[in-house]
């Protein structure tokens, strides 16, 4: 397959936590004005809305997709809308249809028009708890026990298949807990790792919802979006993997990133009562082998405990205190 260029990129999910920010960082790169903004309900803020074009869409109903591709001579799609794990839990159907029947239009629809790329984002979550879970392989069983799980093993063999049989190029990163100070996550498991900072910051003390001893794998959004346009950027001669690429930054029990905030807010109190999201995270990994990354794209994160706890709170201090002048 020979490598095309990139020309107008779609972002569904773009109110999203990773969305958001994902869209800022291409029109950045490729211009405003080629980088065309969708969610499906959310309004979207201000920095989202002044800087290029936005629409509502729903992945789940095609012509609204084709839509919009249409209108906006669309080439390259980062598929960001998705149910995440909690809320896939209460509202399983919901999960299926958005991340299932969604991204079948949005296959179908980057099929038929042949465009140059599609990202689909994948998870920790496609391991469940028959996989090693200490540095997990690449390669390793996938039985996922949650509904957003299974989706996204679901979505990793989607796009290999329309790879090898359509010869669309389907790109995907297996992205652990995101870690960030724009847009707050909504519906994951691994949202503690974020509420915790703007708790430690207004109100100097959290209750966390998995237990002091919890780890899991970790990433900060400045690497998590370095990390998936670099993907869409790789020369594709050098990928022998497409959708499913394990990758990591760290790993920590929320004991440890307590330990970490405490250095800059002594008075920072943490309790604990889990709920039915701990069953979630003990299914999944604590730690990843990314190696494949890392030789077949060059992945290398910057972002580890200290520097992300410590960019962390620089923002989200100088965000309230801009509030209050
Ligand atoms: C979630 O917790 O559901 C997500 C994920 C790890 O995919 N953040």
């Amino acid at each position: 397959m020979v490598q095309k260029r990139m020309k107008n990129i779609l972002v569904t999910g773009a109110v999203g936590q990773i969305g958001s920010e994902l869209t800022m960082e291409l029109r950045k790169r490729y211009g405003n004005d080629n980088v065309l903004a969708t969610g499906r309900k959310t309004k979207p803020n201000k920095t989202l809305l002044d800087s290029g074009p936005f629409e509502f869409i729903d992945i789940t109903v095609r012509e609204t997709v084709e839509k919009v591709v249409d209108e906006y001579d669309i080439d390259t799609i980062y598929n960001m809308a998705a149910i995440l794990s909690a809320v896939g839990e209460e509202k399983p159907l919901l999960c299926w249809n958005v991340n299932i029947n969604g991204l079948y239009n949005i296959m179908e629809t980057a099929h038929e028009c042949e465009m140059t790329r599609v990202f689909v984002p994948s998870s920790i979550a496609v391991f469940g708890p028959e996989t090693p879970r200490d540095n997990t392989p690449q390669e390793t069983v996938l039985k996922p026990k949650t509904m957003y799980g299974l989706t996204k093993v679901a979505g990793e063999l989607l796009g290999d298949y329309y790879f090898k049989r359509f010869n669309l190029d389907v790109r995907g990163i297996r992205y652990p807990g995101i870690i960030s100070s724009e847009t707050p996550p909504g519906g994951g498991t691994t949202d503690y790792a974020v509420e915790i900072f703007y708790e430690a910051v207004n109100n100097k003390k959290y209750t966390c919802f998995v237990k002091e001893d919890t780890v899991l794998p970790m990433m900060h959004m400045p690497d998590c979006i370095k990390g998936t346009i670099d993907l869409m950027e790789a020369d594709i001669s050098r990928l022998k993997h497409h959708c499913d690429f394990n990758l990591t930054a760290m790993s920590f029990s929320v004991g440890q990133l307590v330990d970490e905030i405490r250095k800059h807010i002594p008075e920072f109190t943490c309790n604990y009562k889990p709920d039915f999201r701990q069953a979630i995270a003990d299914s999944w990994p604590r730690s990843i082998d990314d190696s494949v990354a890392r030789e077949e794209w060059g992945w290398k994160p910057e972002y580890d405990l200290p520097t992300m706890t410590k960019d962390m709170l620089d923002k989200l201090i100088k965000r309230y205190e801009e509030v209050k002048l």
